[in-house]
């Protein structure tokens, strides 16, 4: 569709609006409004045209409301800010995110946050509201990483930075293209997280009793949506990501009866997950530890002892 309204183009196969439109936009889907914020505000914004089948979004400048077929489809997208990754090699949730900038390929800084250093740690934003915690990312120009550039996004919560690493990295795969697919993933990823990742942190971390049988009927659950072979959903894609790191942990650490729970109990819930009703799991694991990315962002051994 071709339209015209002021100094802006809308073309066959795409939009271009003029920076001095942009304050006046008012996209009526966030999707949308988001592309604008992720273009370099400095220049032309382009966005391609949505696909035949997809509800068209409204445009509206100044009152008037235009239906408009306008998008970028997932192969548009590429990295335009330089990501800055606040984490520590040792903090599973920090080696989602690494895995992920390396599957992407993404350019990137790793800025190490300590935080068993709190007195001197270098960057302390992130450890103040209402961030908190590690891992968290900026986006925007590159500069020093204790002073964020102004205007740099500052994105955390592992799986929305997956989410995200996922949209600026197309071609990296992370999401499957099938919507069914997407689907799959983002409940093995949600059934993980409510299931497996708070129970994990509960045993480990702040242990109270049952925390083992709830660990273990969540990794049951996670389980029993694995296909028979291969990964999360067959092809590698964010939910191994997401899981691999804390599966390794919990077989790692409780091999070693690490952690806030009474002395033994690692143990025991080691013996478990060695048995024969965790065969398949057992295989999964093996398999994520076998990536590549796994491999080159592995915290290595875990240096604390158990608490006398
Ligand atoms: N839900 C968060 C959990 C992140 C998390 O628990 N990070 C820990 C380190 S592994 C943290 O920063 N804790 C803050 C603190 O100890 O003060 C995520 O997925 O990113």
């Amino acid at each position: 569709m071709l339209a015209d309204i002021g100094d802006k183009i809308f073309e066959p196969d795409g939009l271009i609006l003029h920076r001095s439109k942009l304050p006046s936009l008012d996209i009526a889907n966030a999707q949308y409004t988001s592309v604008l914020h992720g273009h370099d505000a400095s220049e032309t914004s382009i966005l391609r045209t949505r696909p035949e089948n997809a509800h068209p979004p409204v445009l509206r400048i100044g009152g008037f409301a235009l239906a408009i077929r306008l998008s970028r489809t997932r192969d548009d997208m590429v990295q335009t800010g330089h990501i800055t990754l606040y984490g520590h090699a040792r903090s599973p949730f920090t080696q989602r995110v690494h895995i992920a900038l390396e599957e992407a390929r993404a350019d990137y800084t790793f800025h190490v946050v300590d935080l068993l250093d709190r007195q001197t740690v270098a960057c302390a934003f992130v450890l103040k509201p209402p961030i908190r915690q590690i891992p968290t990312i900026t986006y925007g120009s590159k500069g020093d990483p204790q002073h964020p550039p102004a205007g740099s996004a500052k994105i955390y919560e592992s799986l929305i930075i997956l989410e995200f690493i996922a949209d600026i990295f197309p071609e990296a795969k992370l999401l499957p293209v099938d919507p069914v697919c997407r689907a799959r993933v983002r409940l093995f990823v949600h059934t993980f997280e409510t299931k497996v990742a708070d129970a994990f942190r509960t045993f480990f971390f702040a242990y109270m009793t049952g925390a083992d049988s709830t660990l273990l009927e969540g990794l049951e659950m996670v389980q029993a949506l694995l296909p028979p072979s291969g990964f999360a959903v067959e092809e590698w894609s964010l939910a191994d990501i997401a899981a691999a790191p804390i599966l390794t942990w919990i077989c790692t650490i409780s091999g070693q009866d690490l952690g806030t729970h009474p002395a033994g109990e690692g143990l025991k819930l080691h013996e478990a997950l060695e048995g024969p009703k965790f065969a398949r799991l057992t295989k999964y694991i093996e398999d994520l530890q076998e990536r590549p990315t796994y491999k080159s962002t592995d915290w290595g051994k875990v240096s604390r002892t158990h608490p006398t």
